[in-house]
């Protein structure tokens, strides 16, 4: 299935005039405070975000996993439902793989595909924490960390082997996540396991083209218990020095403990040109993995705020991956995806409006109520008519998730691929 541009203007058409009205009045009251109204729709019209190949089925947990009614069950059907989401929001343009869950098979036909529905590829991710069939190693002990030297070799070969696929596809960086760690205290030496990563990662490193980044992901638990070899921020940070220039951090919302201060480690991150990517969703208690702002989404603008005054004044470092990492165990994938779009808009949104240079002066004047105040002006600015505003200019649905239904995008897809559908995946 493919959404025209004339559909989605057909099912604008009745919301149209209100868009207008609530348009109008947000523009002139934010122009009237200074605000570069062009300047902000156009950040957010440039504003990509990759969909991982592994989200637009039905998740799961370890308890069970319930499927969603035409789900795609190839990675041609998984490019057609980024594309979907692409056409409604116009913010999805990108999609990110997953291997060996999504090698291609004619990689010029998805290369095609893929352009057709004008999508890029973004961060090919690796994986070092399931045993692949006919594998001869086993990662039950680790992967880049574990202390036989057989398994590294096969760890590191894989690695490899995405960066190869990576290149075929036009990707520009490699991401990768490990599950080294241990679950029980005394199970394995830490700075073997650290050194062994390093050394491995270094390996891998050689073999990242001059115009990828390599993008280290960071976990504290889970699958391990006890330990993780990768646990934070600080840890990636160390091992992206340890590899070189194009190596950076990659945050994930979901990998931190309790209360941890996100937006202050996206700062320093920033601050020393080694925030390469990031993944998007949202969590009460650990990798929750739920839809982008469902719980926190304060916290998320908080984030953007100094995500945004890192692109602005940190040159040194580069731009960022952006990916949605979420997982669906309940609600309609697509729809899911929809919902943390958006709500990564939002924040995005309300971010460029925080008025920097009055909050540089307050901070300066220590006047502590005024910052807040300053923060807080932006964070309750209704900023959704410029995220319709910015949609519509490209030709995307004024209300996304409305028009989602309207066009019985499911149905058409039940239709087309059938009720037991699986996607592959977590
Ligand atoms: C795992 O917890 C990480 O968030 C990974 O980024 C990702 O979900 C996994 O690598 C799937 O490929
Ligand atoms: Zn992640
Ligand atoms: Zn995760
Ligand atoms: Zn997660």
């Amino acid at each position: 299935m493919k959404i025209t541009e004339n559909q989605i203007a057909h099912v604008n058409k009745t919301s149209l005039p209100f868009h207008k009205t609530s348009y109008d009045y947000i523009s002139n009251t934010l122009s009237e405070k200074g605000h570069d109204i062009k300047g902000i729709i156009d950040k957010l019209a440039n504003f990509q975000v990759a969909i991982p190949s592994w989200a637009l089925g039905a998740g799961g947990t370890r308890f069970g996993r319930f499927s969603f009614y035409g789900e795609p069950s190839n990675l041609e059907q998984k490019l057609e439902d980024v594309g979907l989401l692409h056409a409604l929001t116009q913010t999805a343009g990108a999609v990110s793989l997953h291997i060996p869950w999504d090698v291609p098979e004619d990689y010029n036909a998805i290369k095609e595909l893929a352009s057709s529905l004008d999508l890029k590829f973004d961060a090919v991710n690796s994986n070092t924490f399931q045993d692949q069939k006919n594998a001869k190693e086993s990662y039950k002990y680790g992967s880049l960390s574990n202390s036989s030297e057989a398994v590294r070799e096969q760890a590191i070969a894989h690695n490899i082997n995405v960066i190869k696929i990576g290149k075929k596809l036009g990707s520009k960086a490699l991401t990768v996540w490990l599950a080294d760690g241990s679950t029980f205290p005394g199970q394995s030496n830490f700075q073997s396991a650290l050194s062994n990563t390093e050394n491995s990662l270094k390996e891998i490193y050689k073999n990242i083209p001059d115009d990828w980044k390599l993008l280290i992901e960071y976990k504290p638990y889970e699958p391990n218990f006890y330990s993780t070899v990768i646990q934070d921020w600080g840890t990636s940070f160390m091992l992206a020095n340890a590899c070189g220039e194009k190596a950076f951090t990659l945050v994930d919302l979901g990998h931190h403990l309790p209360n941890t201060n996100i937006e202050q480690i996206v700062s320093t991150l920033m601050l020393k040109g080694k925030l390469g990517g990031f993944h998007f969703n949202d969590s009460k208690y650990g990798d929750d993995d739920l839809t982008v702002g469902s719980i926190k989404p304060y916290a998320l603008f908080l984030i953007f705020n100094e995500l945004v005054y890192g692109m602005e004044h940190n040159p040194q470092n580069p731009d960022l991956a952006w990916m949605i990492d979420a997982s669906h165990n309940i609600k309609d994938p697509l729809e899911d995806l929809i919902q943390s779009l958006e709500a990564i808009q939002e924040a995005y949104a309300k971010a460029l409006l925080v008025d920097q240079n009055s909050l540089r002066t307050a901070q300066e004047e220590h006047d502590v109520v005024r910052c807040q105040e300053i923060i807080q002006e932006a964070y309750r600015t209704d900023v959704r008519p410029l995220l319709e505003k910015a949609r519509l200019e490209k030709g995307g649905a004024l209300h996304p998730i409305a028009a989602y239904r309207a066009l019985k995008v499911r149905d058409e897809l039940l239709k087309e691929r059938g009720k037991h559908t699986q996607a592959t995946g977590l």
